[in-house]
């Protein structure tokens, strides 16, 4: 046998200058086997120390140790520069690109319309009151002085859940209730879904409304045409005209119907308006002596009035929309436009 240290340096020679010219991963592996393997060359050397002469062994022991770290540590440093070299071949992250735009909720236009509406009354000293959905017939109908027999009440007009449960087909029972609880002054404001069974071009079954109520001393239907001439033009703009017409609720008397001047055509006559030059845009009255009487205020002290109106009309006109179902599609390139 060659001298230990020959033999070693012979290894390292060899397994280094293999390593040096393989650059593929699997002749890389090769390699290694071929010295380091189960039967390789070193692991050889290693195996047979015991048939070298007794005072040449430590020495060629510790050396061909240190050889193997030194391999070991060359093969797996050759390996993993060929990791990283793929990785960077690979299509990574590219931080410098900018991220995606995450998309935003936003109000709907009714819910912008119902806020704009409220903050004009709020601003007027009006309070918001907001309740049930699913109501009493009682605090529905009958506080509001609305018959038995009227046609309001029919099945065909009106969602029962029961005898005497309904869902609300207009906000009124909130006012019913307030009155209950509290005594004059009364300046409220009833904004909420409504239920009526009725489906098609201009109805859907469920709509929002906006109702108004104020009771005091001496209120009289002077006041009330003060308040909505000034929520008009608020709404609208300070030109529009408006115009009172009589009309018949069975909760108000006198009671009118609120017109205002053609937002499109600006009382000329046009398509929108039917050629009046007028919309309708809310009903309104002085409170009926019978409902104040069902909420036990003293009709010879007090009165009031009171308004409603459909949310989706009034942003239905003040945004030019000709289709009220455009509001419940859900189609959001319209309701991107607010
Ligand atoms: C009480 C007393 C009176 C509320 C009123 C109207 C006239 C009215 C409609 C407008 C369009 C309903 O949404 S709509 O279909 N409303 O015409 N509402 S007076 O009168 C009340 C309310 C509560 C205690």
């Amino acid at each position: 046998m060659n001298a230990p240290s020959n033999m070693l340096e012979q290894i390292q020679s060899d397994a280094l200058e293999s390593l040096a010219a393989a650059s593929d991963e699997s002749v890389i592996q090769e390699i290694q086997t071929h010295f380091l393997g189960r039967k390789g060359v070193l692991t050889h050397f290693l195996r047979n120390i015991s048939d070298l002469p007794k005072e040449v062994r430590p020495e060629a022991g510790k050396s061909a140790n240190v050889l193997k770290k030194k391999l070991e540590t060359a093969f797996h440093n050759a390996l993993s520069d060929i990791q990283t070299a793929k990785q960077d071949q690979e299509p990574g992250i590219d931080i410098t690109l900018p991220g995606r735009p995450v998309s935003c909720g936003a109000f709907h236009p009714l819910t912008l319309m119902n806020q704009e509406i409220c903050d004009v009354f709020k601003q007027l000293g009006f309070e918001i009151v907001e309740g049930p959905e699913v109501e009493l017939d009682y605090y529905n109908f009958e506080a509001l002085n609305i018959p038995k027999d009227h046609p309001a009440r029919d099945m065909q007009d009106t969602f029962y859940i029961s005898d005497n449960v309904v869902l609300r087909t207009h906000t009124s029972p909130l006012q019913i209730r307030t009155m209950e609880k509290r005594k004059p002054p009364v300046r409220i404001i009833a904004p909420g879904k409504v239920y009526r069974c009725d489906s098609d071009i201009t109805h859907t079954p469920m709509f929002q409304q906006i109702e108004g109520l104020l009771v005091d001393k001496n209120i009289h239907f002077g006041h009330l045409k003060g308040i909505l001439t000034t929520f008009v033009h608020h709404i609208f703009d300070e030109q529009t005209l408006l115009r009172f017409r009589p009309s018949f609720f069975p909760f108000t008397e006198p009671s009118a119907e609120v017109d205002i001047q053609c937002v499109m055509c600006r009382g000329d006559g046009c398509r929108v308006c039917s050629q009046t030059g007028w919309l309708e845009i809310l009903g309104a009255g002085m409170v009926h002596p019978a409902v104040f009487e069902n909420v036990h205020y003293d009709t010879d002290q007090y009165t009031g009035f009171a308004f409603g109106m459909g949310i989706e009309r009034i942003a239905m006109l003040k945004y030019g929309i000709d289709d009220l179902r455009k509001f419940y599609d859900n189609d959001i390139r319209f309701l991107n436009q607010f």
